[in-house]
């Protein structure tokens, strides 16, 4: 862990970031946003230039990756759908770096991005979207569907909400089982409306589960604004109400996020419980891969956002912090341009799985082969 403060300096931290986001107005936020951009350059000089750059090269691999996955998917290679994550790298990429290998993520159906940045290989995820039984799950699942134990990724699920009270039983395991894990769960603005979001967060609060909500508001649940479906004025102040941390994130830079989760993870790992993060972020293409997300959005606001790019950010930081030149750059990013062609090469020549194969993956009767 690369963040060091003390347990009294931590709960400072989180007891003002609470007490601002209480009266938050644009104005304020436009301030926070100012504060938390100083604080996280600053905090970048704690980081060494290893962990930078492997924030840079993930989040560039999910960014290329996805681009394939809309490509392909318009090719007609994906018998399903695909949600991009393109725009919201950082939330994943942020909190996956500071989990273990056996710390548990729970994803939903914007969640290739999770799945591979918890250390599932873009080939089985690219596998799994074209239905092949190389796939991460036999090419059964799609894209909504990976899970991976071995990795860390215990389940994903395109039930909005629905991931939400079984990270809490998953926490509720871990405590009993007297274990140092914890479990994420990442969930959307649009969840946080599920009543599994109320009776889920506040199990885990009595309980005091090693559980980190992370709410990646992306300000719309399909086409519905996230300010015209949300009564509070941040997700984050729900936290108070099950006397839990809520800390608003800038979900478009990697080290607050980064932060917040090493925070959150030390707390949960401390026996102190869960907190709920809300990552503040924006998915820059539509909803599904079928969708040009400009019907219910103006494109002066989604270029706003693009310009706030997580990727395009780390990238100038570190040139100009001179841990990268601009070849570098390029480099990282021919480089994660390979594996995205990678994935996809590797799944058109994998084969389906036989209709036995598929019939094992789908009945499996207790004791029974
Ligand atoms: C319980 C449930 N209700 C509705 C849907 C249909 N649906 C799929 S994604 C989605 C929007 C979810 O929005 P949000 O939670 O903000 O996540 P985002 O897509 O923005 O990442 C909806 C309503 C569903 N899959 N499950
Ligand atoms: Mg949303």
């Amino acid at each position: 862990m690369f963040i060091h403060q003390s347990s009294d300096q931590r709960k400072q931290l989180v007891l003002e970031t609470k007490g601002r986001m209480i009266k938050l107005t644009h104005q304020e936020e436009q301030q926070q946003r100012a504060r938390a951009s100083r604080s996280s350059r600053h905090h970048s000089e704690k980081l060494d230039s290893e962990t930078l750059l492997r924030l840079y090269r993930k989040m560039i691999v999910l960014r290329r990756f996805e681009e394939k996955v809309t490509e392909v998917y318009l090719a007609g290679l994906i018998p399903g759908l695909a949600h991009p994550y393109i725009g919201e790298e950082a939330v994943a990429v942020g909190v996956c770096d500071v989990l273990n290998n056996d710390d548990y993520i729970i994803s939903n159906h914007r969640g290739h991005g999770h799945s591979i940045a918890k250390g599932i290989e873009p080939r089985e995820i690219m596998g799994e979207l074209m239905g092949k039984k190389t796939g991460v799950v036999g090419g059964l699942g799609g894209s909504m569907h990976a899970a991976d134990l071995s990795k860390g990724v215990i389940f994903s699920t395109a039930i909005v909400g629905g991931g939400i009270p079984i990270a809490t039983g998953v926490g509720l395991k871990f405590r009993n089982s007297g274990t140092e894990q914890v479990c994420v769960c990442f969930f959307g603005d649009g969840a946080a409306n599920i009543g599994s979001f109320h009776e889920g967060i506040n199990l885990a609060a009595i309980w005091k589960l090693p559980v980190i909500f992370v709410c990646e508001n992306n300000f719309f649940a399909t086409s519905m604004p996230q300010q015209k479906a949300t009564g509070s004025k941040t997700i984050a102040e729900r936290g108070s109400a099950y006397g839990i941390p809520g800390v608003l994130v800038d979900g478009m830079n990697v080290l607050d996020v980064r932060k917040a989760a090493a925070e959150a993870v030390e707390r949960a790992r401390n026996k102190e419980g869960p907190s709920l993060l809300e990552c503040r972020t924006y998915r820059f293409k539509g909803h599904g891969v079928y969708d040009t997300g400009l019907v219910y959005r103006t494109k002066d606001e989604v270029s706003e956002w693009v310009s706030k790019d997580p990727i395009t950010r780390l990238g100038r930081m570190l040139v100009e912090d001179r841990i990268a030149t601009p070849k570098d750059i390029e480099a990282i990013d021919k480089e994660a341009i390979k594996i995205a062609e990678d994935s996809v090469e590797y799944a058109k020549a994998s084969p389906y799985p036989t209709l036995d194969e598929m019939k094992k993956l789908t009945f499996v009767r207790h004791g029974v082969e």
